[in-house]
């Protein structure tokens, strides 16, 4: 009878203590991109059924990043979990969200999470903070909380404390929906893929030679005809105000700032082909649908030129609530040098009376920049980016041979461009923005921007292809700032986040470099 006895009991015992998980460590946790501070205290918080998500009764956006959390895990724990707008969120047991005051140390977009067995305590000063914290949440609970299908428990989050907050304000990605065009669901998918690493900032490259993807009420034909085609000939495409607004919309409920670019005085096919009189000869341009680049040039010593800019501008403006706008002004070949800077000037001015700061491809330092204005450095020569320095201009680092997501992996690659070189992974992320250019230090730079050029990208697939598993180096690159920073370690904690990639529905590249797991 005894011996029956001490059987159950180790039996029981057994199944007890599979259903014990082993402890959780916070320090063995794998962010990316890698929190400032983080202390492990060895237990756990069970985010279960009955967790609810407590915040601030006074502020609604508070209540919306607490949704969009709730909602993130719906799919995968099939959890409905309540969130309740409270007095004192700090009285309750579960997940508390809260800014105050007291943390404005924390800057713009710093958080601070401290999880114990009880409550996940998520503060910042700002709700941006919030919502990179809920970010970390994200990632400190199972790769499989990314799956759209039910999945089984436990979801623990390992216990301890993170503070944390970016290095530099301008964390960004590019997309050029001109080359190819994609859909508002592809701009939200690929926002959606840039939030998860804390980036804050789309770049939507909206005209170039092969389209003009944003309507202009003012000039109907640039989408009408200029909308109307795309690298070989297919139907193209673009976004009413209405759709940009939405984009604008989604963008922000992620904390992620739309800047548009309108490319000029190059890169300005399309919107020759669908209005005769900006052409020199007041001869239309046929519709381009290959990918040379550099023939194409707006007339600066026109008045219809800038009173069309105006137009374009100022439309635009009214419905971007970012404080940039972004010119373009790259490899205008077409332009004379005199007439370039007469109408970069010019354009300048346009820009700051729509209430806005330019922003342009470093090229735009031949003009005379006004210290408001940003220059993104892209050239593999580096004279643009230090003439515009020498102005008191700030730049946004996205050298191509690094930071360019068109740019091929290696020779094999089956999508992507090579003028640059090749970028494998460990390029991508083995650099600094404060190193990469003799001259340019950390305080004349705000920040890492990576862009994708669509020229051979053609589906949603694509775009994940060149941008995973390139692009949470480069948010790690704008976000952390570890002096012990190497691709060795970077590596291993990327190649944990195959699973997430895979539950994600991610189309990455399986790189060689990298060990997944
Ligand atoms: C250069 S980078 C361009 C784009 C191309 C890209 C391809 C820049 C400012 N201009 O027009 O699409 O190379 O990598």
């Amino acid at each position: 009878k005894l011996f029956h006895l001490a059987q159950v009991l180790f039996i029981a015992t057994m199944l007890v203590s599979c259903k014990t998980p082993s402890p959780k460590d916070l320090s063995k946790e794998n962010l990316i991109p890698k929190p400032s501070q983080l202390v492990a205290t060895g237990s756990s918080f069970d985010w279960t059924h009955k967790t609810k998500i407590y915040v601030q009764a006074d502020y609604q956006e508070s209540q919306d990043i607490a949704q969009y959390l709730a909602d993130l895990i719906a799919p995968a724990t099939g959890f409905q979990t309540e969130v309740k707008a409270v007095k004192d969120p700090l009285s309750k047991r579960g997940i508390i969200l809260l800014t105050s005051e007291t943390n404005k140390a924390l800057g713009d977009e710093g958080y601070q999470l401290e999880i114990t067995e009880k409550r996940v305590v998520l503060e910042a000063y700002q709700l941006a903070g919030l919502f990179r914290g809920v970010q970390t949440i994200r990632q400190l609970l199972p790769a499989r909380i990314e799956s759209k299908d039910l999945q089984e428990g436990p979801w623990e989050l390992a216990s301890g404390r993170i503070e944390d907050k970016p290095e530099y304000g301008y964390r960004g990605a590019m997309l050029d929906v001109v080359r190819h065009f994609f859909d508002v669901d592809d701009v939200k998918r690929f926002i959606d893929l840039i939030a998860a690493y804390k980036m804050n900032v789309l770049h939507l490259h909206l005209t170039d030679d092969q389209g003009w993807r944003i309507e202009i009420k003012s000039w109907p034909n640039l989408t009408a005809h200029g909308g109307s085609t795309q690298v070989d000939g297919g139907k193209g495409g673009f976004y009413t105000q209405s759709d940009y607004a939405e984009i604008v919309k989604y963008a922000g409920a992620r904390y992620i700032t739309v800047i548009p670019e309108i490319d000029m005085p190059g890169h300005t096919n399309a919107a020759l082909a669908s209005y005769a009189e900006l052409n020199a000869d007041n001869k239309a341009r046929e519709l381009y649908t290959g990918t040379d680049v550099g023939f194409s040039t707006l007339d600066a010593n026109k008045a219809i030129t800038y009173k069309f800019i105006d137009d374009v501008i100022g439309e635009l403006a009214a419905i971007t609530p970012g404080e940039y706008i972004h010119i373009g002004g790259d490899e205008s070949d077409a332009t004379k040098k005199n007439d370039y800077i007469k109408f970069v000037n010019r354009v300048q001015e346009i820009v700051n009376a729509h209430g806005k700061k330019m922003m342009g491809w470093a090229d735009i330092s031949a003009a005379n920049l006004k210290e408001n204005t940003i220059a993104q450095f892209w050239h593999t020569k580096t004279q643009t980016a230090l003439d515009a320095v020498n102005q008191n201009v700030k730049i946004i680092m996205s050298p191509a041979r690094r930071a360019y997501m068109d740019i091929q992996y290696d020779s094999l690659c089956p999508l992507g461009l090579h003028w640059a070189g090749y970028t494998e992974v460990d390029d991508a992320y083995d650099w600094t923005l404060e190193t990469n250019v003799d001259g340019i230090g950390k305080e004349s730079i705000l920040g890492i921007e990576a862009p994708l050029w669509t020229e051979t990208v053609e589906t949603i697939d694509d775009i994940e292809y060149m941008v995973f598993p390139r692009l949470p180096g480069y948010a790690e690159l704008g976000w952390s700032n570890h002096p012990d920073k190497s691709w060795e370690e970077y590596k291993i904690r990327l190649g944990k986040q195959k699973s997430r990639f895979e539950f994600m529905g991610i189309n990455y590249y399986p790189s060689a470099l990298v060990p997944w797991e």
